[in-house]
Formats: structure tokens, sequence, C-alpha cells
């Protein structure tokens, strides 16, 4: 930790080199910059958001070229103006270099606005160059996506465009028509038989077409694949074994793995030529914590790899992504199912958030696309996307004024505030009326918690304090604004309850038999006014071993540092 605290330090301090904003000078990306990884994902402290890690193998290196995505905290949409390049010569090791603005599309594109540098692609070609495949914003009049492809002699550039003009155009494949799906992700595959195929996709369409062997004009007719399940975007096809594989955002609203219809998971599929017809196989990587997941995978140093974006960074959103990498494996044709890792399980935090450890209930939910989990799920958003809030929107005849929130705990916790974000869209959805919050007593009838204020602004975050009560109920009532013939829906996405923090805390003595500690799930804290009450511990993983060490425990919600145990043999 330490370690990583100061390559922060090293990295906020490190300056970067512009690049050189002229089309006849070649574009000099920006300088390198070194950092360790702790894990998932890989560059997490919010200084700079990674996303469609596209990864290529070379000469014992793994390069991950990915976009930047640029956006204002909670700010909705893409920003994306940039290209970058992870590097390492080992995922395992945590050393990775940064290579930041690697690929400016307006200072490399003449046709190109510089806007919404979305997922690319960089393959080494049959020549031994490296060609960067990448959809952004033409200039064109109605501002559509276009695939260009950039060429350089490195994986790392710098970078020109071989053929001044997009190499797919929305045109290319609608004509005049306004109709279609966006020209988006690219991906490009040289077969054994030295054939190049172009993929790309968006909105449930993939399309193919074969390049010639410059790699950079199309030599065939754009075809449109078919048996994709569920294929929302950014096709990646790998051959193994002489069988054609491709892993996809999958996605199915209301399905057992996206419940709403904004988010992505990955999906795999296998073909016996490249451009299909595929065959589903199954989903590889359930929905990560962004809405698109954006999946590739890759050998490397004698191992497969997925990679994908998640919004797990510091002050991470859905347009604030960042690429995570996880080792893969295979049994047979089949990819075994991926389970996401991350460098610091979120469950260890420290937060006095108890909301997080409680169950949720409310008098109606809409079912999807909005829920109770976003309620306490501990990601304050303000972007606006079903799967993370909660409303209680009926239509536009509602005449019931007001819905509750409701947290249980399986035992007593000594609260004194709480924290709750509320939103307003322009349609039906308003801040409340009024809201108010009780706690249940130990009679089991609800009571007003005293000396709380209650802000209803939408769209910033509220924290408040109230009197200290011991409880095992919060509900807040939420009342909605009426107008001429209905109360206004609300939505809120995030409702924090804070408990009392204990800090003085026991180091406790824990024996050992036969080698395993008995690690008791619980411990009596002092709480100021209120005296001692059991509070739940829940334990990090020990490190292996029998002598004499120490573990740690989160008191759940309760406590502002770690509890630490001493471990003894008896
Ligand atoms: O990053 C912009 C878009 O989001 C990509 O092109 C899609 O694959 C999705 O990840």
């Amino acid at each position: 930790m330490k370690t990583q605290r100061i390559l922060r330090l090293l990295m906020a301090c490190c300056t970067v080199t512009p690049v050189v904003a002229s089309l006849d000078a070649e574009p000099v990306p920006a300088a390198p910059r070194p950092f360790f990884s702790t894990g998932n994902p890989i560059l997490s402290d919010g200084s700079y958001y990674t996303a469609d890690p596209a990864p290529l193998s070379h000469d014992g290196k793994l390069y991950l070229h990915v976009g930047r995505d640029e956006p204002e905290l909670y700010q909705g949409g893409f920003v994306m103006n940039e290209y970058a390049v992870l590097s390492t010569e080992n995922p395992s090791s945590g050393n990775w270099t940064l290579h930041p603005r690697n690929l400016a599309p307006g200072e490399v594109f003449s046709w190109a606005t510089g806007k919404k540098a979305f997922a690319g692609h960089c393959l080494r070609g049959k020549d031994g160059r490296f060609y960067w495949y990448v959809p952004v914003e033409a200039k064109d009049g109605a501002l559509r996506m276009a695939i260009g492809v950039a060429v350089s002699d490195s994986p790392l550039g710098p970078w020109k465009d071989p053929i001044g003009k997009p190499l797919v155009t929305w045109n290319d494949v609608f004509g005049e028509s306004d109709r279609g799906q966006e020209v988006i992700d690219p991906h490009t595959f040289i077969d054994e038989d030295g054939k190049v195929y172009l993929y790309w996709g968006s909105w449930g369409v993939a399309r193919v077409v074969e390049l010639s062997a410059t790699m950079t004009e199309k030599a065939g007719e754009i075809r449109t694949m078919q048996g994709l399940d569920s294929f929302f975007e950014a096709p990646w096809v790998v051959k193994r074994h002489g069988v054609y594989h491709m892993v996809y955002d999958w996605k199915r609203g209301g399905s057992q793995w996206t419940p709403s219809n904004y988010q992505a998971c990955i999906g795999h599929a296998t073909a016996a030529s490249p451009a299909g017809p595929w065959t589903f196989r199954e989903i590889i990587l359930s929905g990560t914590s962004a809405t698109t997941v954006h999946p590739s995978i890759i050998e490397q140093g004698g191992k497969w790899w997925v990679t994908y974006h998640t919004r797990d960074a510091k002050d991470g959103g859905h347009f604030r992504r960042s690429v995570a990498i996880d080792e893969m494996k295979w049994d047979g044709d089949r990819i075994l199912p991926v389970t996401p890792t991350r460098a610091r399980p979120p469950e260890f935090n420290l937060t006095n958030n108890l909301a997080r450890d409680a169950k949720a209930s409310v008098s109606f939910a809409e079912q999807p696309p909005t829920t109770i989990a976003a309620l306490h799920d501990g990601r304050v958003t303000s972007v606006r996307l079903p799967p993370d809030q909660w409303g209680n929107y009926r239509g536009n005849t509602n005449t019931v004024e007001s819905d509750w929130i409701r947290y249980d705990w399986d035992m007593p916790v000594r609260i004194e505030g709480a924290g709750i974000m509320f939103h307003q869209d322009p349609n039906w959805t308003r801040p409340p009326a009024r809201w108010t919050m009780e706690y249940m007593d130990d009679k089991g009838a609800w009571q007003a918690v005293r000396g709380a204020t209650y802000p209803t602004e939408p769209d910033r975050w509220h924290d408040l304090k109230f009197e200290p009560v011991t409880t095992r109920a919060l509900r807040a009532i939420i009342h909605g604004q009426k107008n001429d013939s209905h109360f206004h829906s609300v939505l809120v996405s995030e409702f924090e309850v804070h408990g009392v923090q204990v800090k003085e805390l026991p180091v406790i003595e824990v024996p050992m038999k036969n080698g395993s500690p008995e690690l008791p799930p619980r411990i009596d804290l002092e709480f100021p006014g209120a005296g001692m009450l059991p509070v739940k511990l829940l334990w990090r993983k020990l490190p292996a071993g029998n002598g004499e060490f120490v573990a740690e425990a989160r008191a759940i919600g309760q406590a502002a540092a770690y509890i630490r145990a001493r471990l003894r043999n008896e």
C-alpha cells in the first residue's frame, strides 16, 4: 500500500508532454508513466480512466490499446478524445506503463473531428507494421462515426493515416438511409491463409468485410453475420485449434444475466469459418459494474487472458471506466466462466455506511429496470441509468402519495445519520415534497429520529445527522410532489445509514486450535452514552502459516479502523 501511495504521488507529479497539434508535423505521443498495479482495475487511482481494451502480444510484451474516458464526475455520456496504451511484460507482475494520449484522432485523421474516440483495435499487420483501427466521429455533415486506420512501425506509434480517409463509413453500409447502427467497435483478424477480416458491430448487428492484403482497403461485400445470440456490440475473434471463437458484449434486458437493458455481459460463440454462421456457447463473464464490458481475449506468456472494463476505479462511473484483466482457461472449445477479480474486495473497505450490510425492502419498486439493490450498493451516482437507482414510477395517474425504503439488520446497530441522493428528470420524476426517517424501538414501534433536517435538492449528495439510536430497523418515508392530477415519482440512487464510529478499539487474543484460529463472528464495543454493544466482524483472509501472527477484521459500519487479533498457538 505504501509503495502504491508513493507511486501515486509520483504519477501526480509527472507532467505529460502534449501532442504536437498539427497535421503537418508527425504527432508525438505523450511521455510514458510507469506504475504499479495491485490488481483490477489495472489503473485504479482515478488519474486516467481507460476503456475498451484491445490486447496485442508482441515481442514478449502485452499491450492494451485503450480509449480514454474524460467526463467530469457524475457527468453522463461519453467524452472520449484520445487513445492510450497500457503495456506490461507480465500481467501478473503488477508492473505496467501507461502511454497516455498515444493517438489523438483529431491530429492523425484530417477527416475526423477528434471527438468520440470509441473502441479500437491494434494488431501487427502482414508487413510487420502495426495497424490501429479506430471508430471516430467524422467531419461529414451528419457527424457519423467512421472507422479509420492509423499505421506505425511500433505498437506505441507515432501514428499516421495511410489513406487520408475513413476505411468504413455509414454510407458504405447504409447508403443515404438514416436508419442503421453506428459503425463502431472494429476488430481485425488475419486468418492462417493470410486473408484479413474487419469486423464491427453495435446495437444488435455484427458485420464483417474482407480487407485487401494492404489492410487499408475493403476487398469484398459487407456482410451481416448470423447466429450470434443477443449480440450488442464489440466483436472480438480468435482462431484456436481450427475453430473460430468470438467474444462480444451480450445483452438481453430482463434476462438472468442482464436484468435491465442497460447492462451487458460477455457472450462466447464459435464458428467453422471466420464470417460465421456463429453458434452461441455460453456467458463467460456476468456483467461487471459498468454498463458495457467490451471483452477481448488473447494468449500471452503461455496463458490466456480476458480483458474488459469496469467502473471500479476511484470515482469511476459508466462513462469513467477502467480496464481490467483476468486469466481465463479453456476446456476443449469451451471458455470456462471467468470470475472477475478486484485488487481490494469492497466488502473490506472501512465505511460507516451500515446500509450495505442491511436487508433492503421498499413499499413499491419498478421492476426492472430500477432496482432496490442500487439503494445500498455503495455507489453514489447521478448518472441516471436505470440499474443504478430505485424509483416508484406508477404512471402519470399515480394517486399514491408516499412510499418507504426500509433497512433491517439482523442485530442491533448504533446509528447517527444518513446520506441520500434524489434525482429529477424533465418528465415524471421530481425531488420529494418532503421526507422523514423513523427507527424501530425495542418494542417494535416506529419512532421519528430526532434532530434531523431533510434536504430534497436533486442531483446532489446530502449527509444528515440525527440523535444516536440503537435499532434493528430504519425507514425513510418519501412523499411525492403533487401536481394537478397526480403525485410525481421519486428516484433515489443511494440511501446510506451512518453508524456511530467507535475509535478506541481493542486488540483481541485469539487461540489457534490445530493450526486454525477461532475468529469470533462479533465483538462487544463500548459506544459513548450507550454502553457495550455487540458488533459483527468480517475477517480478512489470513495468510497461510502456523506461527504467531496478526489478523484483521472490519467491524461492520461501527469502527473507524480495523480490529486486530493476535493469534496464539495453544
Ligand atoms: O467506449 C465507447 C463505446 O462503449 C465502445 O465503442 C463500446 O464498445 C462501449 O464499450
